[in-house]
C-alpha cells in the first residue's frame, strides 16, 4: 500500500527522484515508477509520462468502468424489462469522436516534441571570451545552415564565470542582442565583464529545459531553457548475439566487447545488469551514440537517458544522449535476439572529464596506442606542480 501511495504521488507530481549519493541507478526492487532521469530529456519524458499520460489513461478507465457498471445494473433484463429499439444518437457519435480527437491531440503533440528533440543530435555552439572590465560587446558566430540559425533570444544563452561560480545572464536585464539574421550576432552586456571572468556565449536552436525544474512551471513552460551544445564525441553501439561491443572513434581505433558478469562474480542485485566492459562517457557533455547490428535486430534501452533504439543489421540508427550526473546507469537488449537475450546487458559508466581522458588513455594502451590525453607535456606540468606543492 505504502508503495502504491508512493507511485501515486510520484506519478501525481511528475517528480524525478534522484538521491546524489546513488553511484547506481539501480530500478528499485519491486518499483513502480520510473527509473530515475538521468538527464534533462528523460525529466522530460517522465514528465510528460506522469503529468500528462498517466492521469489521462486514469481518467478514461474509470469512466468506461463507470459506464459499463451503469449499463451492467441499470440496463439489465431484470431492470429493463422492455428494451427501446433506436439506432442513433447523432449528439452522441458527434461527442464520442470529437473527444477523443482532441484527447488523440494532446496526447500527440507534446510526444511528437520529444521524440524530434531525441532524434536530432543538438548543434549548439558556444564561444568563450575573456572577461577585461571594459569590453561590452561580444560576437557569437551565427554560422549555422539557415534553418537551424540562432533567431530569437531563447537561441542564445550568455553565462559569467568567474571560475567559482557561473551567473545565467537574462536577456534585456543584463545584455542586448543586434545583428538577427545577419552571420554575426552581437551580445552588448549591460555592463563590462570583470577581469577574470569568461563570458561563455551559445547559441543555437537545440534548447530544453534546464534539468531539475519543478513540474508546475513544466505545465505553463515556465522553465529556465538552455542551449545545448554539440557533440563531444561519437559512442559506437553494435549488438551481437549475445554481447554488445563499442567503439570510440573519436579517441582512436580501439573498440572492446562487453559481457555479462557471470552469476558467481556479481551481486544478486547486479547481476543481469553488471558487465565485464562498462561504457565510459564524460558527464554534462552531449553523446553522440550511432547503433547498428551484426547478426539480428538488438534495441540499446538506457531507461535512465530515456533512449531505446533499434539496433539493425545494415543500418546505422542515431541517438543522443547528455549525462547530468556521474553515476552507473543500466539498461539491457530491448528486442528479443535469440536463446540468450536476456543476458546482454548495458551498463554506462558517467565520469569527469579528467577521469574519462584517464580511462580512454588506458583503454589506447590496451589496443598499442600512444596515449592521448596523458601526453609528456601533461605529465611534466603535473610533476612541476606536483614539486611546487611539496615546496
Ligand atoms: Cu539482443
Amino acid at each position: 500500500m505504502k508503495r502504491l501511495l508512493k507511485a501515486a504521488f510520484v506519478a501525481m507530481t511528475g517528480m524525478s527522484v534522484w538521491a546524489a549519493s546513488v553511484a547506481y541507478a539501480l530500478p528499485e526492487q519491486g518499483g513502480l515508477g520510473m527509473v530515475p532521469a538521468g538527464s534533462a530529456l528523460a525529466e522530460e519524458v517522465h514528465f510528460f509520462h506522469n503529468a500528462v499520460l498517466l492521469p489521462i489513461i486514469t481518467v478514461i478507465s474509470l469512466l468506461v468502468l463507470a459506464l459499463l457498471l451503469w449499463v451492467v445494473f441499470r440496463y439489465n433484463a431484470k431492470a429493463n424489462p422492455n428494451a427501446r429499439k433506436f439506432s442513433h444518437n447523432t449528439l452522441i457519435e458527434v461527442l464520442w469522436t470529437g473527444i477523443p480527437i482532441i484527447i488523440l491531440l494532446v496526447v500527440a503533440l507534446p510526444s511528437f516534441e520529444i521524440l524530434f528533440k531525441e532524434g536530432i543530435t543538438p548543434d549548439g555552439k558556444q564561444v568563450v571570451s575573456r572577461g577585461d572590465g571594459q569590453t561590452v560587446d561580444f560576437v557569437f558566430p551565427n554560422d549555422f545552415p539557415e534553418s537551424r540559425m540562432a533567431s530569437r533570444a531563447g537561441h542564445l544563452q550568455v553565462i559569467l564565470d568567474d571560475g567559482a561560480s557561473r551567473t545565467v545572464l537574462k536577456n534585456k536585464r543584463d545584455y542586448s542582442v543586434d545583428g538577427w539574421g545577419e552571420r554575426d550576432l552581437v551580445v552588448s552586456l549591460n555592463d563590462p565583464a570583470p577581469v577574470g571572468t569568461s563570458v561563455i556565449v551559445r547559441g543555437g536552436r537545440s534548447t530544453q529545459n534546464v534539468s531539475g525544474c519543478p513540474t508546475i512551471k513544466r505545465y505553463f513552460d515556465g522553465c529556465e531553457k538552455e542551449v545545448v551544445l554539440e557533440p563531444t564525441m561519437t559512442l559506437k553501439v553494435n549488438g551481437y548475439q549475445w554481447n554488445w561491443q563499442y567503439a570510440y572513434p573519436d579517441f582512436g581505433d580501439f573498440d572492446f566487447f562487453s559481457n555479462m558478469m557471470p552469476e558467481d562474480q556479481t551481486t544478486p542485485e547486479l547481476y543481469r545488469f553488471e558487465v565485464d566492459n562498462r561504457v565510459v562517457v564524460p558527464v554534462g557533455e552531449t553523446i553522440r551514440v550511432t547503433v547498428t547490428a551484426n547478426d539480428v535486430i538488438h534495441s540499446w534501452a538506457l531507461p535512465n537517458f530515456a533512449i531505446k533504439i533499434d539496433a539493425v543489421p545494415g543500418r546505422i540508427n542515431e541517438t543522443w544522449f547528455r549525462a547530468e550526473r556521474e553515476g552507473i546507469y543500466y539498461g539491457q537488449c530491448s528486442e528479443i535476439c535469440g536463446v540468450r537475450h536476456s543476458y546482454m546487458p548495458i551498463a554506462v559508466e558517467v565520469v569527469s572529464r579528467p577521469a574519462f581522458e584517464a580511462w580512454v588513455d588506458s583503454q589506447r594502451a590496451l589496443a598499442g596506442l600512444e596515449p592521448m590525453f596523458d601526453t609528456d607535456e601533461v605529465k611534466l606540468a603535473q610533476t612541476a606542480n606536483a614539486d611546487a606543492a611539496a615546496e
